[in-house]
């Protein structure tokens, strides 16, 4: 049940005294060996206690592309073994970099988030992150393999071929994001390969925000337990939080990473329970130590003991980004708020697209989404209204609802492509 029992049940009282001494010897080093921040730290005093964090400067996206590709690195070229990459929807993609021994904690703490979904030495995973630079693949596979597990690294795509190895292998857990694992449901579908013939039990999913529906979803037309997994390419890849057994919020492993959460606009500190942005400090990363890195993700936090016995914090679900929060005619819309309005609608497959454009000087929202099953036009249009009428009484404005064919929507191998904002940025 834990990988490191050791670990996962200190007291809260020995787990800050070492969170700030790891907090204290990582801010020396990056005030030491990175220029950036020994200019960013100058005239700061050494860290009293956990909360004096608040007090040191934030590093952002920004930063890391300001120094692109290796500014920021805290050790020697020569200390470095991997480099992975994470694509920005602008230019130039965010690099990071790791030491053997960021290797070897990667692997750690990815080995406590699939022990704490189930997985033991005797599963056979089969690992339908994207392999590359996009460190999903790669970081499930060091995790599961440092588990002991039997690791196939499929990566994306080639998905017939996927369902046939899910069943000759007799995989016992998927990873894949979730979008990706409903392509993989369908495909076994189509290939007529009924739930029986599979010994799937457990999944890990992740990179893209998913709602509880969804994750009904995918349980029941795989026959699985579905865990969320929650990580980032700039922190460690995979690996910073993950779901137990309990399902209740998702493990934070604050001995590594230090979470904060802090209103995305004036940046102070809220409390546990309310909602802002997550900025997260790693404490024992070598070779890309980063503080206080804005992860414009929103979550909450919940400093209360969990059933499974793990003391770590635990974090929500991500309930949005503060930067894919869509504000049309000065309603705050997040996708995930239509994705749960949709699937709530009996016959909506759980592929959609927004669209959003101006008109006049109007913002104007048109739901895309796809039917499960072909249908008469009586039909289509019932569905139509129906699914018009939840996402209107969710959002509150007015939207337009297209409904498409079932497979119509283009299906993505990695993370989905939920929002088209067809606005011109000014
Ligand atoms: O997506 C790391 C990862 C891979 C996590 C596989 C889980 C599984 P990046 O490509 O750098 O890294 O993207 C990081 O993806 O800031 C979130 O906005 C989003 N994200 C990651 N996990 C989740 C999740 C990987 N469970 C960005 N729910 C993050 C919602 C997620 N969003």
């Amino acid at each position: 049940m834990f990988w490191d029992e050791s670990v996962e049940t200190l007291s809260r009282e020995a787990l800050e005294r070492q969170q700030l001494e790891r907090l204290d010897a990582s801010i020396r080093r990056l005030a030491t060996r990175v220029p950036h921040y020994r200019e960013a730290l100058a005239g700061l005093r050494r860290p009293k206690s956990l909360s004096d964090l608040a007090s040191y400067p934030f590093t952002t996206k920004q930063t890391l592309r300001d120094h692109y590709p290796f500014g920021l690195l805290a050790v020697p070229r020569d200390e470095v073994v991997r480099v992975h990459a994470s694509s920005g929807t602008t230019g130039r993609p965010t690099v990071v970099a790791y030491t053997r021994g960021d290797l070897a904690l990667w692997g750690h703490v990815m080995a406590r988030l699939l022990t704490a979904g189930g997985v033991t030495p005797r599963d056979l995973v089969h690992n339908a992150y994207g392999y590359g630079l996009f460190t999903g693949g790669l970081g499930f596979g060091l995790g599961s393999e440092t588990v002991g597990a039997v690791t196939v690294p499929m990566s994306g795509g080639n998905t017939r071929r996927q369902v046939l190895l899910l069943e000759d292998f007799g995989a016992t857990v998927l990873c894949a994001t979730p979008s990706y694992a409903l392509v993989l449901a369908e495909a076994l579908e189509q290939e007529g390969i009924s739930l029986d013939r599979l010994e799937l039990r457990l999944g890990f999913f992740g990179a893209e925000p998913w709602t509880e529906s969804m994750r009904r979803e995918i349980e029941r037309r795989l026959g699985i337990r579905a865990f969320d997994s929650y990580g980032l390419s700039e922190i460690i890849g995979p690996g910073v939080a993950g779901e137990c057994e309990e399902r209740s919020g998702l493990h934070l492993f604050e001995d590594h990473f230090f979470p904060e959460v802090v209103d995305p606009t004036t940046g102070e500190p809220v409390p546990d329970g309310e909602t802002g942005e997550l900025v997260l400090t790693t404490l024992t990363k070598q070779a890309l130590p980063l503080l206080r890195y804005r992860t414009r993700d929103r979550v909450r936090l919940d400093r209360r003991p969990c059933r499974c016995g793990r003391t770590s914090v635990r974090m929500s679900k991500v309930l949005g980004r503060t930067d894919d929060m869509l504000i049309l005619r000065g309603v705050n819309v997040f996708p995930s708020q239509v994705e749960e309005a949709l699937l709530r609608v009996e016959g909506v497959a759980p592929h959609y697209v927004l669209y959003v454009s101006r008109e006049d000087r109007l913002d104007s929202l048109e739901v895309v989404f796809e039917r499960a099953e072909e249908a008469p036009p009586e039909a289509v249009e019932r569905l139509r209204d129906e699914a018009r009428a939840e996402i209107e009484a969710v959002l509150g404005i007015r939207v337009a609802v297209r409904v498409a064919a079932p497979r119509e929507l283009p299906r993505s191998e990695g993370k989905a492509i939920r929002v088209v904002d067809r606005r011109e940025k000014a």
